[in-house]
């Protein structure tokens, strides 16, 4: 049979290479098997290294998404007033088009174009539909530039003051560490091919580490889980640098070489007592000196933090001081040692060619994502079009009363480009439907290993759904936008994605990768980027002390800057709304991908929010009570779930829910804030103080 041809029209089952566009560090490659233009089957690629054949719960279950009844087919027009219960009546392609191009020209002639703001994040991470022919369009007609904060610009902040870029370890390696501190993530759930060389590491002897507030799954799996306070991070790394300092287990040829603002880090290190990082943590001052030992004893020593540390107020810090710990101790020399934040900036992306930011029509606003809510309402600069794709904001993004609010004004045009008629599609002036990665063409990079990955379709699109690319496409067309750059087809656009002259491309070619499938980066094997020094950074070294912060204004050393919600900084509201509120990744769920799907809502089953057995006997609360978890901007109706899992003084809810989909129509970012992070203007979704109550509605 032949199994390895891309052309599903031909008879008989086929196999087609793809890529996994969800936004997760992983970027698996996968086989499709095409019979009679239908996907009938889909698994891991078994030769992408990375991927190891296995996809992970939700994208093994692909198919009920792709052919969901559920799907958005073909372009429709609202009907009925904007919200949930939205009506549509069907219209055509060329109907929706015209609209979308006359709303606009009217709003350029009347408020400017930067009167239209686009909002897209990750639903694809494919470079074509995360970000190409819709950014060349949007700065052709001059919108708003959007800040797209809503993630992870923090913690890259923060990761690349000290290392120069975002450049890590190779996951692969992580199967040769001797021990393993997993930080503010949770990678059973989010990131699972890391967590596969986590346990090979863990039989060879290796010790697992997890520092995260609650006992994750994966902390369940860890030698030893340490519960830090969110928000609190910063303080535990000054910690462990005080001890390494202290008991001499610096190594100081490699500090002396290859890293610049030792004695200054030292000297800031040096306030960091044991004692006073236990009171900041919440944790024991012997857990800090037995995990200063560990990481400075064990050989090769590896740190995997992900993106919960950072979303606090001081975020961008936290990750900056997590940062500088591999150099302190010489991890860096050997290719099991070091730290993974993102793997992203090893790829040579070649954004300007992909997005053109040289067709920027004068100077545009910029609308920061995360704070969209007060953006949506500010009659001052008011908004009058949105156009949302590959993301689903009110869902999604801080303080949802102001968003929905925002989205409901009845002179804001609203264009949504989905797979689902999201909670946000509910406010649609025109939504129009959208492809699933079966059946559009992307090259990708990742943030979580190093190989190049092709998407080519497997199906044609179901109805009448467009790739993004093809849908800005078509708009720029009938906007009479004539730059050849909008013929280019995805094709072309696959041949700029990457600097081709970067040594880390020679041999890749588009090409061979879509028949390949996947090819890694041109980078040593086994790869040890900074063994010996060569950071990508101004001095060359790693900067504990950052020159370019220091002439910014900022503070050229990391600190620990605490949350804005706490006891501590703000003893007033803690009063009234004492626990530190989390809402991390459900294991179902991609943040609201796979939130609408009959399997996934199965095995979540309803929003919950996880109480220390303390917190809940002191509110009289006990197991599968109704509560309202709630603070001064909102409320949202969960069920309660008590457990020693999580530390006292935190409320845990997996999530992210569809609002619809959820008991009272709220989620949990009814009481997130918008608030901005330290470093990286990013969201503070985890700096949340609440009171969770009985729910007397019911
Ligand atoms: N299944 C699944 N996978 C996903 C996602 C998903 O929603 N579901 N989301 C994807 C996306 S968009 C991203 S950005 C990535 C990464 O997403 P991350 O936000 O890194 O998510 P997690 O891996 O769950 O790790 C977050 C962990 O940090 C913990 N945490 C919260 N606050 C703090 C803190 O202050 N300090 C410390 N030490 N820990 C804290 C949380 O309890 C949680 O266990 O995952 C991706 N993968
Ligand atoms: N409370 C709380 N809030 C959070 C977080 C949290 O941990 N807690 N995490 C935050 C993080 S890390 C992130 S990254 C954001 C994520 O926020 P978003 O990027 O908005 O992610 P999703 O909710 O998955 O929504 C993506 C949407 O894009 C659609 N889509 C997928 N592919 C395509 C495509 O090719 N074209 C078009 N037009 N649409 C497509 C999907 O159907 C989906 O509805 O949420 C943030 N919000
Ligand atoms: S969501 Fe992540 S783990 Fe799952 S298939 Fe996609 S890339 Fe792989
Ligand atoms: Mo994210």
């Amino acid at each position: 049979m032949p199994l390895d041809v891309r052309d599903a029209s031909l008879p008989g089952p086929t196999i087609v290479r793809g890529a996994c566009p969800h936004d997760c560090p992983d970027t698996c490659a996968m086989h499709v098997t095409v019979e009679n233009g239908r996907a009938i089957a889909l698994r891991g690629a078994p030769d992408h290294p990375p991927t190891a054949g296995v996809l992970c719960t939700k994208v093994a279950r692909y198919l009920e998404r792709t052919y969901s009844p559920d799907r958005v087919l073909h372009p429709l027009r609202r009907t009925g007033p904007k919200g949930p219960g939205a009506r549509f009546e069907r219209i055509s392609w060329d109907e929706a088009l015209d609209t979308i191009a006359d709303r606009f020209r009217a709003i350029v002639a009347t408020d400017g174009a930067d009167a239209i703001v686009p909002y897209s994040y990750a639903g694809n991470m494919g470079l074509l539909q995360y970000g190409s022919m819709d950014r060349r369009f949007f700065h052709r007609l001059g919108a708003a530039l959007l800040d797209r904060t809503i993630c992870a610009s923090a913690g890259k902040a923060g990761w690349v003051s000290v290392i120069g870029a975002t450049v890590g370890m190779d996951v692969e390696a992580y199967a040769e560490s001797e021990l393993i501190l997993i930080w503010g993530s949770n990678p059973v759930a989010s990131n699972v091919h890391f967590w596969a060389r986590a346990q090979a590491a863990k039989r060879r002897g290796a010790r697992l580490v997890a520092i995260d507030p609650y006992r994750s799954a994966t902390a369940d799996k860890c030698h030893e889980h340490v519960a830090v306070m969110p928000g609190t991070d910063a303080a535990l790394a000054f910690g462990l640098m005080h001890v390494l300092i202290r008991d001499g287990l610096v190594d100081q040829d490699y500090v002396a070489r290859y890293t610049v603002g030792y004695d200054a880090l030292a000297a800031r290190a040096a306030t960091f007592t044991p004692s006073r990082v236990a009171t900041l943590c919440g944790i024991e001052a012997s857990t800090v000196e037995r995990l200063a030992h560990d990481y400075g004893t064990r050989n090769p020593a590896a740190i995997r933090l992900n993106y919960g540390m950072q979303r606090h107020a001081g975020g961008g810090n936290a990750v900056r001081a997590v940062a500088c710990l591999p150099a302190l101790v010489g991890a860096w020399r050997h290719p099991a040692g070091g730290a993974l934040l993102s793997s992203s900036g090893t790829f040579p992306v070649d954004g300007a060619a992909l997005e053109r930011p040289d067709l920027i029509r004068g100077t545009p606003r910029t609308v920061n994502m995360s704070a969209i809510g007060d953006a949506l309402n500010d009659a001052a600069h008011p908004i009058k079009a949105l156009f949302v794709y590959n993301s689903n904001p009110l869902a999604v993004a801080p303080e949802s009363a102001k968003v929905e609010r925002g989205l409901a004004r009845d002179d804001l045009f609203c264009v949504v480009h989905e797979i689902f008629r999201t909670d946000t599609a509910d406010y649609a002036d025109i939504l129009l439907p959208a492809t699933t990665h079966l059946e559009n063409t992307d090259i990708h990079n990742s943030y979580g290993h190093l190989y190049v990955t092709a998407n080519n379709p497997s199906i044609a699109p179901r109805g009448e759904a467009l790739a993004n690319t093809e849908l800005f496409r078509r708009l720029a067309a009938r906007m009479g936008f004539d730059e050849p750059c909008f013929a280019d087809s995805d094709d072309d656009l696959a041949r700029q994605a990457f600097r081709r002259d970067d040594p880390r491309m020679a041999g890749i070619d588009w090409d061979r990768l879509k028949q390949q499938g996947h090819a890694r980066l041109n980078v040593p094997t086994p790869y040890a980027p900074f063994a010996e020094g060569n950071f990508p950074t101004r001095s060359g070294r790693c900067e504990f002390h950052s020159a370019t912060l220091a002439a910014q204004g900022a503070d050229p050393l990391p600190d620990y800057v605490p949350p804005r919600e706490s006891a501590a900084t703000a003893p007033a509201l803690a009063r009234r709304y004492p626990l530190a509120f989390i809402s991390p990744p459900a294991r179902n769920f991609l943040n609201s991908s796979f939130a609408n799907l009959p399997t996934f809502l199965a095995e979540e089953r309803e929003p919950r929010v996880w109480l220390h057995p303390d917190d809940a006997a002191s509110r009289a609360l006990s197991e599968g009570d109704r509560v309202r978890v709630h603070n001064d901007r909102g409320a949202f109706a969960a069920r309660l779930h008590v457990t020693d899992r999580v530390k006292p003084g935190v409320a845990v809810a997996p999530s992210i829910w569809w609002r619809k989909l959820s008991p009272d129509g709220r989620n949990a970012n009814q009481v997130t804030g918008q608030a901005l992070t330290d470093m990286g203007r990013a969201a503070t979704f985890y700096d949340c103080l609440v009171e969770v109550a009985a729910d007397t509605a019911t």
